[in-house]
This record gives C-alpha cells, structure tokens and sequence, in this order.
C-alpha cells in the first residue's frame, strides 16, 4: 500500500468485476492509491467469475470488450469465452498491481455515513472507514430463480446458470432449459449435442441474429496487433466509434434499425424452414427490443431430433420432470435455470444508510436512480460505477467505467487540495437528469412493446437513452451547480485529517 499524505482520500471500491477494476486502474492513474477493493466473489471479474455454464460467451467482440489502458492483442476468438475474459481480468488485476488492495471473499453487508466518512462492514465482520465509498457492485449479480409450483420437490439436479456446477453431468441425460434469453440460447446450443434430450422451455420468443461467434481470432492478426501498439489502439477506437452505430440503431428510428431487423428476421427465416417450428419461435414484438441474443448454432441446436421446444406455459414441477398448462409431464434429468437475474437490485440487499440515516431503499422507492449513472441524493461522497441507467443495451462498459472513474477523480482532488470534504448530489439536478431520461426512451427500440430486464418495476426503462458523445460531456468535468459542497473549517480540518482505509 503507498504511503498516504495526510489529504489523501481513503476509498473503498466495492466489487472487482469490470467497474470496480476499472474504477481502481484509473485512481491509481491519477495517483489515488490508498483504496482497498472488497469483492464477495472468492476471485476478480464479476459476472465472469459467477458465471461459468457451458458455452458462456460475451456477445460484444473480444477487441471491443476490454479496458482502454488495458488491449488485449492475443484474445483466442472475435467473441471471447468466459473463461478467458475472466483470465484477462485476472492478468489486468496483476498487470496494475492492485492485488495488494484487494480483499476477496469480502462481502459488504453494510455502509453507513456518519456526516464525515464512510463506515463499511463486511460479511466476515470486519470494519473499515473510509472517506469515500465507490459502489461497483453491477447489474447482473442476483440470480433469479422463479417461483415455480413444486421446484423444491424436484428429485434430479437443478442449477441456474449464474452459479453452474462443474460437477453436475449433463452427457446422456434428460436436461431441461428454462429460459430464452442470452443464456438460455448460448446454453441450450452447448449442452444439445450430447444430451440425450434437450427440451428447452420459452416463455417468450426471442429474436436471434446470426452471428459466428464461434470464430477464431486469427494468430498472425493478434501478432500484428501486440507489434503495433498504435495500430492496436486504432483498431480500438474504431471499434468504439462503430459501436455508437448500434447505439444509434436503438435510440432512434432509422433505415438503420429496420436493416437490422429485417436481418433479425432473415436470420430465423434462413434457418427455420419448419414452418410450424419457425411459428413458435417468432416473437410478437419487434427485433431489438429485448437485449439483444446472437448466435450461430442455436437455430440447429432446437431443430435437433434429440432437441424440443416448448412454449406451453409451465404448470408444475413434479419430482421427475416439468407438467405444462396442457397436462404434458416432461421427464428430466438436469433441471437448468436460465431465467436471469434481479437486475435492478444494484448495491442491495447491502443495508446502506446516507444522510440522517436515509436508507438506500427509501431512496430508491421510485425505483433506482443516480444523478447521470453515478450520484445519488443523500448520499454523500458514495458513488456508483455503472450504477442505475449504464448503458448495458448501447455502449462500451469498460469505456463508460473508465470515464465515470476518471469524473470521480476531480472530487478526489479537491478533496486532495482541501476544498472538498462532503460531496453530494442535489435532489433537483437529480430530478432533472431523470426527465432527460424518461424524454429520451421515447423514441429507442427498448420502448417498442416488449417485456424485458431493462424494464424496473415502476416501468421505467434502466438504461442510457444517449449517445457516447453526450455520456462524455455529462461525465468529463463535474458542474458544481449540481453538487452541494461542504469543507469543514482549518481547525477541524486538522483534527479530522483523512484517515488511511483500514486495510
Ligand atoms: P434474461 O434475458 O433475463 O432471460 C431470462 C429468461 O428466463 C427469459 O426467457 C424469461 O422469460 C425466462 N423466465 C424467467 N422466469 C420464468 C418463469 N417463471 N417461467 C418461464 N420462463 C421464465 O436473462 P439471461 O441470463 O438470458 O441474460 C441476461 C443478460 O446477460 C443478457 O441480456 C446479456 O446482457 C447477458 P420472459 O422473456 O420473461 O418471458
């Protein structure tokens, strides 16, 4: 741990998958070094490390996904595997010396402000203090499991996705799917080939835009790309400036968005020619509208023989398999949950208490809101990191962390040159920030007709309905207006100096 200088800022950043190891790498950059990292997970990477089914893939290109101070020239395919992106947050972890910060198995449960610093507890009841706190907690951490009739009774194995068992052997069995989103598509195409049967239950249809996600990077392209830095760097500002193509194709009506979709729907038609099939797998509402699910090798993975799709609504789970609403008793083996995740919980069910004792869900009665991704009222000198309304539907999380990260700093430094020592949020620029928001899903595709995950139960839409050129105004240089400041005068200055995060 370096050496702290008394205005040093202690922070603590809670979580290590793509936010908080963003957030940490660029403090250390701008010479912020006294933080620790609590991550719960038992290693670093987020949703890369809880997720490890068969067949996990990132549907955003491996050049693209990855940290601006951190390229990866030698990822193995176009769309890397779980696996190998959770190795690469491990080498970046490494790479930046943020080992000595980090504290695995370390799940906050609690964070109170007593009007000066932050006072963090941890699972294993431990305590810390800390100037600030940097919620990077993530989206989508808390596993759904839903509320079948009869789960609990099952006889066989059931796992949800996000918390896979190596040990859990689908080879020859009968393994049924719950779930047709990302995972259910990338997990029924994975397990099909050696299951004796799969029998995929969907609720809803998905649209599935073909994509050969299998494909290999090619070596000598990775040679090239790690013998010329600035030709990698390129490459990923190009891949950045294409990416704002999709964020346009989903914020606004456009030809753009109906090429895509008329592809979408190519994409069933092509490989569907079983017209009583292709019926049950087209969705009543338009492409786009949920998060979006690629693949190359479902289609021919449901049209399998040893393969069925079922849309008949589940009625019960029985001890040896599924009974649908029709009286059909499915027989299974392997019972697999793709069903998603709670993902508007954010930072809870940690017992997190601002100002006077305001209670994180008090604040978020209406549903999770920060001032631009990051600031919430009441709250002082807490922050998020790809916190309520990241752009997980348009643009680069990586890019959008690093620059929530490198916003955060200012306040650093003025806490640093003493001008800061309580920042929070108004209620008003939080309001305000919010119309903006609810003004602009108008017209995205998210807002289309369909239910999805992006939607929170007070039906809003918690995503980022702006392009990256407006994320990067918002986020560069805070506005003071919107901030109520607070500096304690010398005398107390002196008697309160920062202390170090308790490591
Ligand atoms: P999703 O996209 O939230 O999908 C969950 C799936 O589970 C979806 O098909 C749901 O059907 C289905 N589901 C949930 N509850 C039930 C019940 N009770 N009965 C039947 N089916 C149910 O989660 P994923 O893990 O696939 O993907 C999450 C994100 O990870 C993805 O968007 C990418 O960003 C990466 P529904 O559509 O609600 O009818």
């Amino acid at each position: 741990m370096a050496t702290t200088s008394p205005r040093d800022p202690s922070i603590i950043i809670v979580g290590a998958g793509v936010a908080g190891v963003a957030t940490a790498v660029t403090f250390k950059r701008a010479g912020f070094e006294n933080f620790v990292i609590l991550e719960k997970g038992a290693d670093v990477g987020g949703v890369w490390f809880w997720n490890r089914y068969p067949g996990l893939t990132c549907d955003v290109p491996s050049q693209l996904y990855q940290f601006g101070f951190a390229p990866k020239a030698d990822w193995s395919r176009i769309w890397a595997s779980g696996p190998e992106i959770q190795r690469y947050h491990r080498d970046v972890v490494e790479q930046f010396g943020l080992a000595p910060h980090l504290r695995l198995d370390s799940e906050v449960t609690d964070a109170r402000f007593d009007g000066r610093a932050w006072t963090v507890g941890t699972a294993d009841g431990h305590t810390r203090t800390a100037d600030f706190v940097i919620a990077a907690t993530g989206v989508l951490h808390h596993p759904f499991i839903p509320d079948i009739p009869g789960l609990d009774g099952f006889g066989g194995e059931v796992v949800h996705t996000a918390r896979w068992d190596d040990a859990i052997e689908t080879r020859g069995k009968r393994v049924a799917v719950i779930g047709s989103g990302s995972t259910g598509v990338q997990i029924v195409s994975a397990l099909q080939p050696e299951a004796a049967k799969l029998t995929q239950f969907a609720r809803t249809p998905q649209w599935v835009l073909w994509a050969p996600m299998g494909v290999r990077q090619p070596r000598l392209f990775g040679k090239a790309l790690a013998a010329a830095p600035a030709l990698h760097n390129l490459l990923y500002d190009v891949s950045l400036w294409a990416s704002g193509i999709l964020a346009d194709i989903v914020l606004r009506p456009s030809w753009r968005r109906r090429l895509v979709q008329r592809f979408a729907r190519w994409s069933l038609r092509a490989q569907v020619r079983d017209k009583a099939l292709r019926e049950r797998l087209t969705p009543d509402y338009e492409p786009l509208c949920k998060r979006q699910v690629l693949s190359g090798t479902y289609y021919r993975a449901i049209r399998a023989d040893n393969a069925e799709l079922v849309t008949e609504r589940i009625a019960e789970i029985t001890s040896s398999g599924i009974r649908t609403a029709d009286g059909r008793e499915h027989p299974v083996d392997v019972l697999v949950l793709a069903t998603g995740f709670h993902p508007h919980n954010y930072m809870r069910p940690m017992n997190l208490r601002g100002r006077d004792g305001i209670t994180i869900d008090e604040a978020w009665e209406k549903g999770p809101m920060a001032y631009r991704m990051t600031a919430i009222p009441g709250f002082p000198n807490l922050f998020t990191v790809l916190g309520p309304n990241s752009p997980t539907g348009s643009i680069s999380l990586q890019y959008s962390a690093e620059l929530t990260a490198r916003y955060l700093t200012r306040w650093l430094e003025r806490f640093r040159d003493g001008s800061v020592d309580t920042v929070e949020v108004t209620e008003e620029a939080t309001a305000r920030f919010n119309d903006e928001v609810a003004e602009a899903m108008g017209p995205t595709v998210w807002n289309t007709g369909c239910n999805s995950w992006y939607f929170t139960d007070n039906n809003t839409i918690d995503l980022w309905p702006f392009d990256r050129k407006t994320m990067t105004a918002m986020l560069t240089e805070p506005d003071d207006r919107d901030y109520r400041v607070t500096r304690r005068d010398a005398t107390s200055d002196q008697a309160a100096a920062a202390a170090p995060a308790e490591q």
